[in-house]
């Protein structure tokens, strides 16, 4: 019974978001290609109905992001490596490869953070 609550409250949040999605950002070309450079090494562990990645995904597309999404209830390798790698089962978790290191960052206001900050770089 829960899960069909949720899983109808999660269609309901995926049809309010795709009828409220905000406006992108405005970029040239030249523009939106270094944005693409620093955002190339993150990838989002989510799951497409989680209300906290429905809200960095809206932020993703306002900044106008291209980032890789990762469904882990799609694949269970990915969750295994989300679990085994970022310590814990919960989503979104943003996965950030630097030159020495491999962060895998939890929490959507912190996500989001992170985004806001990597762009005024
Ligand atoms: N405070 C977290 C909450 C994230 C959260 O609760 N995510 C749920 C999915 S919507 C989750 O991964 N739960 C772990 C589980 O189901 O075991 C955030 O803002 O990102």
């Amino acid at each position: 019974m829960m899960s069909i609550i949720r899983f109808i409250l999660g269609r309901i949040i995926l049809i309010l978001n795709q009828l409220t999605l905000p406006k992108p950002v405005a970029r040239t070309a030249e523009q939106q290609i270094q944005i693409n450079q620093l955002t190339q090494q993150l990838s989002l562990y989510e799951m497409l109905a989680c209300p906290y990645c429905v809200k960095v995904r809206r932020e993703f597309f306002r900044l106008g992001l291209n980032i890789t999404t990762v469904d882990v209830k799609k694949n269970p390798a990915e969750m295994d490596r989300l679990v085994q790698h970022g310590g814990k089962f919960q989503v979104p978790c943003l996965k950030i490869v630097t030159q020495d290191d491999t962060i895998w960052l939890y929490e959507s206001e912190q996500i989001i953070q992170h985004v806001h900050a990597l762009l005024e770089t």
